[in-house]
């Protein structure tokens, strides 16, 4: 699963640099309903990209946002969260994440922690939303307080992707998240790296104009 991916299109992340693309990942542990969201959010006609050799599915999604048409790309895990990680180049490049747990299992809950970690590891500015799904089963839970989000200061939906619920909502503002943090971003830590190549480059060339200007320098009438 490596960015170049042996030159399979749908997976050469270059494309993300483009204005109107987008790639929104969704994370969590296995069986918290985040292929059921998608396809609830999609259920008008989806086309999911089956990449089971590289342990994914895509699901594009055509939209408009301020009049400028936008294609979505949401990657969606097929199987590897079991393994409590995930491979980097599902993270490169993205500009959104969607994090859910399932309300019924504790542990779900639990373990975005790690999820966090991770993702904060390889995208740290990346707008997070934080999803507790399949409310339908018990809407009490919406009375409860989930602290993690409020602690890192991430927003919140309670959804269900069973009855729809709030699905279309997450999805919507979180494109709306990602289409703004590419426009004002651009990639802080990419920017800073480039600029320190330049610094370095510039040092470099000043370094040797100078060396070269010593050497041509005319003797001075001291060393004479
Ligand atoms: N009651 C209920 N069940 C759900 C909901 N979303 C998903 N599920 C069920 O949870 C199971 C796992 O869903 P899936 O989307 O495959 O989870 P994933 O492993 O995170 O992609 C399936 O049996 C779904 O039918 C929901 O909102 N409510
Ligand atoms: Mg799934």
């Amino acid at each position: 699963m490596a960015s170049d991916a042996n030159g399979i299109p749908e997976l050469d992340q270059d494309k993300y640099d483009a204005d109107e693309q987008v790639k929104i990942i969704c994370l969590g542990d296995s069986a918290v309903g985040k292929s059921k969201l998608m396809e609830r959010f999609l259920i008008d006609g989806y086309r999911p990209q089956q990449l089971s050799t590289y342990a994914l599915t895509l699901y594009k999604y055509n939209t408009t946002i301020d009049r400028k048409a936008v294609l979505v790309d949401f990657w969606d895990t097929a199987g590897q969260e079991r393994f409590q990680s995930m491979h980097p180049s599902y993270y490169h490049k993205a500009h959104a994440c969607i994090m859910v747990f399932d309300v019924q299992r504790k542990i779900t809950y639990k373990n975005l922690t790690s999820w966090y970690t991770e993702l904060r590891e390889y995208r740290p500015e990346i707008p997070c939303v934080v999803v507790a799904n399949k409310i339908d089963a018990d809407m009490k839970v919406t009375q409860r307080n989930f602290n993690f989000a409020k602690k890192q200061g991430l927003p919140l939906y309670f959804v269900s992707a069973a009855d729809g619920t709030n699905v279309v909502k997450m999805f919507k503002e979180t494109i709306k998240m990602a289409m703004s943090y590419k426009q004002n971003s651009s990639d802080f830590m990419d920017e800073v790296m480039r600029e320190l190549e330049n610094f370095e480059l510039e040092q470099n060339k000043d370094l040797s104009l100078q060396t070269a200007q010593e050497g041509l320098k005319p003797e001075s009438p001291e060393s004479v």
